[in-house]
């Protein structure tokens, strides 16, 4: 469906996993903008061909007489990269960056299922970087996340709190991140470990129950239905829009810099989820009533980031004030 990568000595060739999800296709979108080449590897479990559907007719996005960018992969890579990746650097060259981003992504599948979530989210990371070790590339970039720290007495969260994660997902996070460490340490592999915090924009798929709360209310609301909050949603969280994410992701991609690095990638600020659900409401129009529910099981109360490491070592800084984040995902 997308056109064939053009060999070029200049662009670098960025292998992005994940790259047909959420955060992966708008990871492509950036990459393409910087003036990358880009092979994406999906295994389309949660990726949707959709999100990629603009680099499959270029013109049409205005995009004609350069040269083409995206090759898109279906392959599970917690099944290796190598065959997958052969035809690709066979013909154009080496990998230079890998953007790690494919994932089982629900932490409550991953407590029903720790051992499919091991072989996904560790084994997938071990697999990546062991196709990083062997063919030296300069760059892995890891999607973390805010699961790693577990339940934290000190707020906002520091890179240096200690990690108690509450869920296999957590668990091989923080498993995936010393992997990182210990590849760059003994393989010289340059790696950089970016927690996310609560990501949310165009894109993110609201069908599961368990899909991020934005994506849900965001898709209730713009039909005027009810919303749900679970508790009595005093509970915070710091929702980071994903243009910012992706500029964070694309920075410590690019960079030769941050090797060995772990980063919050959040806003430093929180908002209630009651304030939110009000916002979406106000944004809508008015129409959806709120109710509220049990409690979910094993939440955390508050969630948010410090974030001066990553200003620090990136020159990032999230950008988008939520309001315009939320208008952005109604729109889209
Ligand atoms: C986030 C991550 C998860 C993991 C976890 C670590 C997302 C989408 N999920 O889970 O992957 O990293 O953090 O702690 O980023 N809520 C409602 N009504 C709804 C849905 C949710 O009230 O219909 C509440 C929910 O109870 C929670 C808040 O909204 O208090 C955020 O929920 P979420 O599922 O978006 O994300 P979270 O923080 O549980």
């Amino acid at each position: 469906m997308v056109h064939g990568l053009v060999t070029s000595p200049i662009r670098p060739l960025v292998a992005v996993t994940g790259g047909a999800g959420f955060i992966g296709s708008h990871t492509v979108d950036l990459l393409v903008a910087r003036g990358c080449r880009v092979v994406v590897l999906d295994d389309f479990s949660t990726g949707k061909r959709a999100n990629l559907a603009r680099w499959a007719d270029r013109d049409r996005y205005g995009l004609g007489g350069s040269e083409p960018s995206v090759e898109v992969l279906t392959v599970d890579v917690s099944h290796g990269l190598f065959a997958a990746l052969a035809p690709i650097t066979a013909q154009h060259g080496r990998i230079d960056r890998i953007v790690h981003l494919a994932a089982q992504v629900s932490v409550i599948h991953s407590i029903a299922n720790p051992l499919t979530d091991e072989r996904v989210n560790y084994g997938g990371t071990l697999h990546v970087l062991e196709y990083a070790r062997a063919t030296a590339v300069k760059k892995v970039v890891f999607a973390s996340s805010a699961a790693v720290y577990g339940d934290v007495a000190e707020l906002p969260v520091d890179e240096a709190a200690a990690c108690h994660p509450l869920s296999p997902y957590g668990m091989h996070k923080l498993a995936s991140e010393h992997a990182l460490h210990c590849y760059s340490s003994v393989h010289h592999v340059p790696t950089t470990a970016l927690r996310f915090f609560n990501v949310y924009g165009p894109r993110q798929d609201p069908s599961s129950p368990y899909s991020g709360v934005i994506s849900i209310f965001a898709d209730r609301a713009g039909s005027g239905r009810e919303l749900t909050i679970f508790g009595d949603g005093e509970q915070t969280r710091d929702f980071v829009y994903v243009g910012d994410v992706v500029r964070a992701v694309v920075g410590a991609a690019l960079t030769d810099g941050a090797d060995r690095a772990v980063m919050n990638v959040g806003t430093g600020s929180e908002i209630t989820v009651n304030e939110l659900a009000r916002t979406i409401v106000e944004l809508t129009g008015g129409k959806s009533t709120i109710r509220h529910a049990d409690g979910r099981a094993g939440e955390i109360l508050r969630s948010v980031a410090r974030v001066d490491r990553a200003e620090r070592l990136l020159g990032w800084k999230a950008q988008t004030a939520l309001r315009d984040g939320l208008a952005n995902t109604l729109r889209a």
